[in-house]
C-alpha cells in the first residue's frame, strides 16, 4: 500500500481544533499520510483562554522540513508561521522542494485574539509564500490585508481583493466569507485568474467552529494530493468543512472545535456554484 504524503509547516494548537492537529485529523480522513514541521507551540491559559504562542528555533524548523522532503512529499500545506524568517524558511523549502500542490493558509491571527501576530508578516507572505503558492486561503481579514485594502464586507470586495491577491502571484486565490459575508448563504469566492466562481451552502446556526481556516485548507491539500484539480478540491473541501462546523462541539467554557470527522461519518451538504 501506498499513501499520499502531505507536509504541514505550522503550528500546534494544544486545544486540539486548529493547527497542526486540524491538519493530521483532516489528511487522515482524506486517507492520505500527514508529516509535520512545527513552527510554534500555542497554549491557553486555563483561567481564560487567552493565548500564548512559543516559537521554535528556525534551525529545529529547518530539521522538520529537510526530515520531511526527504521522503518524498506529494503536497505541501502552510498554517501559522510566526516570523519573517519563518515565513522565508517555509518559501525557500517549497522552492527547493519544485512543488506544486501548494496550499498557503495566510493565518494572521486566532479566532478571538484579534492582534496579527506581527506586522511585517503581511509583506513577508507576499514576497515568499504568494509566488508560491497554487491556492491560496485568507479569511476575509487576511484578504484586505494581502490585498492591500479594507477588510471585504461583499461579495463585489471579495473579487476585488482576490485580483490583487492573484497579480501577487498565487495562482488560485480562495476567499473565505463564510457566514460573515453580505449574503444570504454561507459563500466563499475561488478566483483562478480568469473566472470567479462563488461556492455558498446553508449557513450553519452551529458558533462551535474552531478550527474551521485550517480544516478547510487541510481537506483542500488532501484534495490536491489525492488528484483532483483546484475546482474540485476547493468544493470537495468546502463540503468537508461545512460539515465539521455544523457538527462542532463545546469542548469547554471558552472553545468549541469542528468535529474533523463529520463528513465521512454524516456525510456533507449541497455546495452550488455560481460565476460571479
Ligand atoms: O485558527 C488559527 C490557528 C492556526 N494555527 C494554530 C492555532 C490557531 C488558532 O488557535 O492555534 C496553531
Amino acid at each position: 500500500m501506498t499513501l499520499k504524503k502531505i507536509l504541514t509547516i505550522a503550528g500546534s494548537d494544544t486545544s486540539g481544533g486548529a493547527g497542526i492537529q486540524a491538519d493530521l485529523k483532516t489528511f487522515q480522513e482524506h486517507g492520505t499520510y500527514g508529516m509535520t514541521a512545527l513552527t510554534v507551540v500555542v497554549t491557553m491559559d486555563p483561567t481564560n483562554w487567552s493565548h500564548s504562542v512559543y516559537s521554535l528555533p528556525v534551525d529545529v524548523l529547518k530539521t522538520q522540513i529537510a526530515t520531511a522532503l526527504s521522503t518524498g512529499i506529494d503536497a505541501i500545506k502552510t498554517g501559522m508561521l510566526s516570523t519573517e524568517e519563518v515565513i522565508e524558511t517555509a518559501g525557500d523549502a517549497i522552492k527547493e522542494a519544485g512543488l506544486s500542490k501548494v496550499v498557503i493558509d495566510p493565518v494572521m491571527v486566532c479566532k478571538g485574539e484579534d492582534e496579527v501576530l506581527n506586522p511585517g508578516t503581511v509583506d513577508a507572505m507576499i514576497e515568499h509564500l504568494l509566488p508560491n503558492a497554487l491556492v491560496v486561503t485568507p479569511n476575509l481579514f487576511e484578504a484586505g490585508q494581502l490585498a492591500g485594502i479594507k477588510t471585504p464586507k461583499t461579495i463585489e470586495d471579495m473579487k476585488e481583493a482576490a485580483k490583487k491577491i492573484h497579480a501577487h502571484g498565487a495562482k488560485n486565490v480562495f476567499i473565505k466569507g463564510g457566514k460573515a459575508i453580505k449574503h444570504d448563504a454561507a459563500a466563499d469566492l475561488l478566483f483562478d485568474g480568469e473566472t470567479f466562481t462563488l461556492l455558498e451552502a446553508e449557513k450553519s446556526e452551529n458558533h462551535y467552529n474552531h478550527g474551521a481556516g485550517c480544516t478547510l485548507a487541510a481537506s483542500i491539500t488532501a484534495n490536491l494530493a489525492n488528484g483532483l484539480d483546484v475546482r474540485e478540491a476547493v468544493i470537495e473541501g468546502k463540503k468537508f468543512v461545512s460539515a465539521a462546523i455544523a457538527n462542532g462541539w463545546q469542548l469547554n467554557e471558552y472553545v468549541g472545535p469542528v468535529y474533523h470527522g463529520a463528513k465521512n461519518k454524516f456525510g456533507g451538504p449541497e455546495i452550488t456554484t455560481a460565476e460571479v
